[in-house]
């Protein structure tokens, strides 16, 4: 059994694994040569906004970016406040850009009106904006802000601006037993950071614990695992970008590429370390390069902590039916070299409208990847669902805003055009590749 183990551990060197899994496992292969990295301090929790209510019932709150040398932040803090909403409440969120550099405040992932989002608007140094509306019914989940001033996203995401977004509904009550985490992931220099600290560690307060999973990085794709003595442990996945999926579904590991989003729940009733991991992945596609693990955060697990039942059905999600589509497209992302990235073969023009759609309509997009790395796509205003990959039926309804495209793929996405008409933009969300014009303008019409 034991010489079983060591010949598995060997393989996983072979794979990439760093030392740290292995020194964790108890064995202590190499521990001379590679030192695991020492836990962080404990997960912090983010301050959150305070909103207050009018005498006509909207919340109000204010966002402000300020500069401090090379870093910037949201309310003086990095990662910005929580905002913590509920599904049905009015809010009404301020933005002053106190920066020397345009920016502005996008709600990734919140279904807004194209008017109310304006990802086309940059605000100039000392310009505010009013961000009204109705958070929707169903929407239940884990969302963030982040700037959308197109040319200097990269730049102002890595230096710190970036904050969580959580909207809690009547979904949530089935989960009201686990310990519920926001990890907030950002590249931070060499690092990658849970809301903000390095590699922290914490003790989870029930035998089940709901990790929200939010990738705030500018361009870097985490294949997160749970390992247990190095190896990986299920994990239930409960909730995609656009909140909850029908019923848990178990999993060993759950991509996040840039600006994605999943809520996970780990079983914590058997004491011991958990090591919350970034797996090793290529953005090349099969048999590319793939990237080194690491540890992203430790869960410290004592004894004792009572289980949890896993709820058998979290909500329904509706079925969108392909056949009723108005219209199909294909969008193909491509460029040439290291710094070309285009959207079927353009890049971005906020004069010019590439793609036309009717409000009340459903369209089938076919996003291709014709470039030679992955691309995440992702649409601002409308939610979307995964009908397949490659031809492979998706296993599981789901809504969205982001979706991964590896190079060669093509993922299939149903987009039902509700709500408000407008004028707004569809993007890879690599900062870098959006800032280089990996985007388009969507225009939808009565
Ligand atoms: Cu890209």
């Amino acid at each position: 059994m034991a010489e079983r183990k060591v010949s598995r551990r060997t393989a996983l060197i072979a794979g990439g694994l760093t030392a740290g899994a292995l020194v964790a496992g108890g064995v202590p292969l190499l521990r001379a040569t590679l030192a695991a990295p020492a836990d962080g301090p404990a997960l912090p929790r983010h301050p959150t906004l305070p909103l207050h209510a009018g005498e006509d019932g909207v919340l109000r709150g204010e966002l402000v970016a300020t500069a401090s040398g090379n870093s910037v932040r949201y309310n003086g803090s990095a990662p910005g406040p929580l905002v913590k909403l509920r599904e049905g409440d009015r809010v009404r969120l301020g933005f002053r850009n106190d920066l020397d550099a345009d920016s502005s405040l996008h709600l990734h992932g919140l279904p807004l009106a194209p008017a109310v989002d304006a990802p086309l608007t940059h605000l100039s140094p000392g310009a505010t904006s009013t961000q009204e509306f109705a958070v929707p019914e169903g929407v239940a989940g884990t969302y963030w802000y982040h700037p959308h001033a197109h040319g200097d996203v990269e730049r102002q995401l890595l230096a710190g601006l970036a904050g969580p977004i959580v909207v809690t509904g009547a979904t949530d009550e089935l989960l009201k037993a686990c310990d519920d985490r926001l990890l907030m992931f950002t590249r931070t220099g060499r690092d990658i950071s849970v809301n903000g600290t390095v590699r922290p560690v914490f003790v989870p307060t029930s035998g089940r614990t709901r990790l929200r999973l939010l990738n705030a990085t500018a361009g870097d794709h985490l294949l997160v695992g749970v390992l247990r003595s190095g190896d990986r442990t299920p994990v239930h996945l409960v909730a995609t970008d656009g909140g909850f999926v029908a019923e848990p579904v178990e999993l060993t590991e759950v991509l996040l590429a840039p600006g994605e989003r999943a809520e996970v729940l780990v079983d914590t009733t058997v004491a011991g370390r958990l090591e919350l991991t970034a797996l090793p992945y290529s953005v090349y596609g099969e048999g590319g390069a793939a990237s080194t693990a690491f540890r992203l955060a430790a869960l410290h697990v004592p004894a004792g902590l009572p289980p949890v039942a896993l709820p058998a059905r979290l909500r329904d999600v509706e079925a969108l039916d392909e056949a009723k589509a108005a219209r199909r497209r294909r969008i193909v992302f491509g460029g040439t070299g290291t710094d070309h990235f285009t959207l079927d073969g353009k890049t971005f023009d906020h004069h010019r409208v590439d793609l036309e759609a009717r409000l009340d309509t459903l369209e089938v997009w076919d996003v291709v990847n014709d470039h030679t790395t992955d691309h995440p796509f992702h649409l601002h205003s409308y939610s979307f669902q995964v009908l397949s990959r490659d031809g492979a039926p998706e296993p599981r309804r789901a809504w969205r805003d982001t979706v991964n495209v590896p190079p060669g793929g093509t993922v299939t996405i149903a987009v039902p055009f509700r709500g408000e008409p407008g004028r707004t933009v569809y993007h890879c969300h690599i900062a870098s590749h959006e800032d280089l014009g990996m985007m388009g303008v969507l225009e939808v019409v009565r």
